[in-house]
This record gives structure tokens, C-alpha cells and sequence, in this order.
């Protein structure tokens, strides 16, 4: 059997010295690696112990900690199979997912073990754990009666290593099947291509639920050696001031379009940094713009996704592949990573020539294995020759360039989260009173886009938008919530009796901008 658990690539890439510091806390904690070797062995120990069937789910919501990276760590290197969920969901949406991935452990916080312990024991889980913000729970407690060495796992490229849920357009959530292969092949990628160097000291200051925080972020660091400065949550000051101990900094735009809105930010504050990515959302060309001439530095945006991981970026440096151009262009996600084929289609699945705009389909190492246990909706997404249908709707320019200029999934992307409008509809429709609702995305000033529900009510029912969006913030994630609600008489329809988006779009478009 071959050897390719991503967590001994990571651990290869340790430094000499273990006793180097490796991740720093804004707070001013400090973990060498050593500790993150022990600690994960610890853990790693724990599960194992547990004697979990081969191939078995470790779900976890809790809140960003050095301690639930070091989990996720663990989990690698046992073998098992790593299930993030964002804090944000509420039991709804965690019943579904532990319902869907049967886990056989469940990592919580204290605060919400009462509820997800009984999700999850009905769902027939095993073991339910608790870890907290705060270096407390149970799952620490049970890693200390563990021994601080472990061999990890053996895996091959082709072994699941995470499941990330990602909503849909239609129906429920599909998990998304990423194998060790899919994240190792990524991760070496932008180690190259983002030119990665010793001395690198990445500004960690994302959420470790989704592919930018916990794959790009952490995999980028770590297969590099390289330290991170740790913020359990963003916050723009505390993220400029890191700025001179550190080099590399990652964030999706409202980050960005934050740290502008601060007057610290400036060439000064910046001068110590080498790279600042960013992706997730499509990144606003007057952000872009603002960002250079305030601090000297070109942002390089990428593109990505929950089943893909990363898929194309803007050159760091001169790119051999295309001529050898370098520049970083602001609106476009630059060139397919090497290892990834690229095209875009027509509606006929026909190939399109250079700037015309189609249907963005990839294959590569990076893509993932399918749809847990969807066989027919794994197989709709990809072409009859194996290429994944993304949903991103972009052009190639002559110079090679993409540019994603839409999606044909009906998708809010909300400061860097996916809201698809669908589920958000659906709760809406089954309030009482209501006759039918239409979710829209409009420009937003910091997140970017976010939503707004447009709701017809049933005969003689009378709809008050606030209990609307109060019923919706008890059973959704809050950045799900759509940020204004109207009641109205109709909904635009076209001839053929289906409501015109687009016409919505335009009328609420101005609602956020002054
Ligand atoms: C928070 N709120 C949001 C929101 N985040 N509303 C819409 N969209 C969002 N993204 C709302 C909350 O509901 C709440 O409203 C209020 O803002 C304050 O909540 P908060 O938790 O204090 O917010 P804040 O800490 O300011 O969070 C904003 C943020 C966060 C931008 C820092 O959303 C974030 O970290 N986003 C990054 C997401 C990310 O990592 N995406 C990567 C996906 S991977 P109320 O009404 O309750 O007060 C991917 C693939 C790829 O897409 O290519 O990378
Ligand atoms: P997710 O399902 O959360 O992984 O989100 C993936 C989606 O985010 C992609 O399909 C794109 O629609 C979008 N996305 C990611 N990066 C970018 C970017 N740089 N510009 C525009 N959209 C992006």
C-alpha cells in the first residue's frame, strides 16, 4: 500500500527544530511544533481507541480554536474522515448532516451538547465529544490518558479524507467527497505556484469550516513549514497590526473591503508582507484597485470550490505556461493551476473559442471523488469525458486569463458563504400564510452580495416581514437570513409562469448602496 495520508506529507514538511514556534495566537499563546505532533498524536490515540469501523466520519462544530485544527489534524492522521460544520447551523441543519453523514463521533461544544448529543445518538452516533474555545472538554481530557506518538494511518491518494456539505440548488446538501490525493495534489500546487518560502508567516484569520480556511490556509502553511499567526476571529485592526511579524495573508473580499475602511492600513503597516490572496467571492475591481494604491500590493485573486479546492489563480510570478506573463489582473481569476484542465462550453457541450462566455468545467487531481451517497446527482455534475460541471459561468481570455462572469446556479455568495436561495425559499413557503417566495442576492458594501425575499401571501393571510425573518433566524444559520423582506402582491413572471428573477435582482438592486 502506498503512503499518501495528508498528514504525513504535512509532517514531513515540519522544520528541524520542533521546538520552533508554529502557530501563534493573537492572543499571544504559542504552540512549537512538537506540541501540534504530540497533540495530534494524542488525539489521533483517542480515536483510534474507539475502534471505529474503516472509512468512519468525525463530524465537528466548534468554534475556531488552534485545539479544532489540531482535531482535524488527528483526524487525518487516524485515517479517518474529517466532517467541518460552521458554527452557524442550527439544529435543523445539523440534524440533516449527521443524519446524511452518520458519523460514528461527534465533536461539540459544551454549550450545545444537550441538543447535538441527542441529534447525533439518534442518528445512531457513538461517540459524542465536547472541545471548547477555551483548551476545555472532553475530547482534550480523553486525548491526556493517550500516548504522544502515533504512526499515522497508511492512505492512498484514492481514501476519503474530508466530506464538506455544500448546499444546493434543488433538494438538500450534498457532501462533497475530498480524498487525500485531492488535498495533497492542491496543496503542493500552490506551494509552487504561490512561491511559498521558508521564512513565509501566514496571517490565519478565517473560519476552519470551509476549503479557503482549513485547506488552502492551514495545507498552505503547514506543507510549507511555515508559521501562522492565529486569529480565532477576524477582526481588521488586529489583522493590519499582525501585519508586520507576517507575510502572507489570505481573506475573502469583505476582509479586505474591511481593512480598507481602517486608517491604520497603509504602506507602512504593510511594508513587512509578501502576498495577500484572496477568493472565495468575486472580488470588486475598485477593491482591488483601493488595495494597491493604499498599500502598494496587487491582491492575487483565485478561484475555487468545495469540490474542486483551488482551480486557477493569478500568476505570483512570470508564468512559463502563459508566455511568461506575471501580471496579477484585477476581475479575473488568472490561469488554471498546472495539473488543471480548464474549459468553457456552450449550452450544446460544445467547445467555445477564446472570450466567448459558457459553462466553466474542470478535471484535475484536485477534483473530488463524487457526492456522498449520491451516485445520480455525482453523475449529472460531470461530462460523459469526465470533466466537473462547476456552475461558474466564464470566459478565457486571448492571454489565458479566466474571468468568471456569472453562475448558472441560483447561489448568494454572503462575505465569502453560500446561501442558495432554494432552502431559504423553502422554509419561507412552509410558514403559515404564505402563498409563495422568491430569494434574490443584491449588491452589498461588505458582504458583497446578500439576500433579500420577496413573499406573496396566501389569500386573506396577513405576513408581517419581521416575523418572517424572525421565524428564519430560529432555524437557519444567521448568514443565511436574507437581510430585508417584502411583502408584495406579486411576483414578475415570464410567459411561461416563472418568476423573473432578474427583474427582482434590478428593482432591489440600489436597496444597500448609498
Ligand atoms: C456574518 N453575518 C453575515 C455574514 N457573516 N451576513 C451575511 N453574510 C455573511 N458572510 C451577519 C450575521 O448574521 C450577524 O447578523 C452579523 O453579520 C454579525 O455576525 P458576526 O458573526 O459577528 O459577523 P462577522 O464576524 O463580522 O463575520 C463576517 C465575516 C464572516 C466576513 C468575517 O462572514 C467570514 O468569516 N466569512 C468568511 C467565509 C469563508 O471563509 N468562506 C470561504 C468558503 S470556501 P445578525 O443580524 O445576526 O446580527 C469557498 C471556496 C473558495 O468558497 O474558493 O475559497
Ligand atoms: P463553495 O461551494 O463554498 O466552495 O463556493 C464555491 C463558489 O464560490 C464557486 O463555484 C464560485 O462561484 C465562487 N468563487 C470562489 N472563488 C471565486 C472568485 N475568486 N471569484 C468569483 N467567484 C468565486
Amino acid at each position: 500500500m502506498t503512503h499518501d495520508n495528508l498528514f504525513s506529507a504535512l509532517r514531513a514538511a515540519f522544520p528541524a527544530d520542533l521546538t520552533a514556534v508554529a502557530v501563534e495566537t493573537d492572543e499571544g499563546l504559542c504552540y512549537s511544533w512538537q506540541d501540534l505532533d504530540r497533540a495530534t498524536a494524542m488525539v489521533a490515540n483517542l480515536l483510534q481507541s474507539l475502534d471505529l469501523p474503516e472509512g468512519s466520519r468525525v463530524a465537528v462544530q466548534v468554534e475556531k480554536s488552534v485545539e479544532a485544527m489540531i482535531l482535524y489534524l488527528a483526524t487525518l492522521r487516524a485515517g479517518y474522515v474529517f466532517l467541518p460544520l460552521n458554527t452557524a447551523y442550527q439544529s435543523a441543519e445539523i440534524a440533516y448532516f449527521i443524519g446524511n453523514a452518520e458519523p460514528a463521533v461527534v465533536v461539540c461544544s459544551q454549550a450545545n451538547f444537550g441538543w447535538v448529543s441527542q441529534i447525533a445518538f439518534q442518528a445512531g452516533t457513538q461517540h459524542v465529544f465536547t472541545l471548547n474555545d477555551d483548551r476545555t472538554g472532553s475530547l482534550l481530557e480523553r486525548a491526556a490518558q493517550h500516548s504522544d506518538q502515533h504512526q499515522a494511518v497508511p492512505r492512498q491518494a484514492d481514501d476519503l479524507a474530508a466530506i464538506l456539505y455544500t448546499s444546493g440548488t434543488t433538494g438538500r446538501s450534498k457532501g462533497a467527497m475530498l480524498t487525500h490525493g485531492n488535498m495533497l495534489s492542491n496543496a503542493r500546487t500552490l506551494q509552487a505556484y504561490w512561491g511559498w518560502k521558508k521564512s513565509d508567516v501566514l496571517i490565519h484569520a478565517l473560519p476552519i469550516f470551509h476549503v479557503h480556511g482549513l485547506f488552502v490556509a492551514i495545507h498552505g502553511a503547514l506543507i510549507n513549514g511555515s508559521k501562522m499567526i492565529w486569529m480565532a476571529k477576524f477582526d481588521p485592526q488586529r489583522a493590519i497590526a499582525q501585519m508586520a511579524k507576517a507575510t502572507v495573508f489570505m481573506g475573502v473580499p469583505t476582509l479586505y473591503v474591511r481593512m480598507l475602511a481602517e486608517p491604520s492600513l497603509n504602506q507602512a503597516n504593510t511594508r513587512h508582507m509578501r502576498l495577500f490572496i484572496a477568493g472565495s467571492a468575486p472580488l470588486l475591481i475598485e477593491t482591488f484597485t483601493e488595495w494597491q494604491q493604499r498599500t502598494g500590493h496587487t491582491i492575487l485573486e483565485r478561484y475555487g470550490m468545495s469540490e474542486t479546492a483551488m482551480l486557477t489563480s493569478n500568476p505570483y510570478a512570470a508564468d512559463p505556461r502563459y508566455a511568461n506573463q506575471s501580471e496579477r489582473r484585477g476581475g479575473t481569476v488568472g490561469f488554471p493551476l498546472p495539473g488543471v484542465h480548464l474549459r468553457v462550453r456552450g449550452d450544446d457541450g460544445q467547445d467555445l473559442p477564446v472570450g466567448e462566455i459558457g459553462g466553466i468545467e474542470v478535471q484535475g487531481p484536485n477534483v473530488f471523488k463524487g457526492y456522498w451517497r449520491m451516485p445520480e446527482k455525482t453523475a449529472e455534475e460531470f461530462t460523459a469525458d469526465g470533466y466537473f460541471k462547476t456552475g461558474d459561468v466564464g470566459k478565457v481570455d486571448e492571454r489565458g486569463y479566466v474571468t468568471i462572469v456569472g453562475r448558472s446556479k441560483d447561489l448568494i455568495i454572503s462575505g465569502g458563504y453560500n446561501v442558495y436561495p432554494a432552502e431559504i425559499e423553502g422554509y419561507i413557503n412552509d410558514m403559515q400564510g404564505v402563498a409563495e417566495s422568491a430569494v434574490v442576492g443584491v449588491p452589498h458594501p461588505d458582504f458583497g452580495e446578500v439576500g433579500v425575499a420577496v413573499v406573496i401571501a396566501k389569500p386573506a393571510a396577513t405576513l408581517k416581514p419581521e416575523a418572517i425573518v424572525a421565524d428564519l433566524k430560529a432555524k437557519l444559520a444567521n448568514f443565511k437570513i436574507p437581510k430585508r423582506c417584502f411583502v408584495v402582491a406579486e411576483l414578475p413572471r415570464n410567459t411561461m409562469g416563472k418568476v423573473q428573477k432578474n427583474l427582482l435582482r434590478e428593482q432591489y438592486k440600489g436597496l444597500f448602496l448609498s
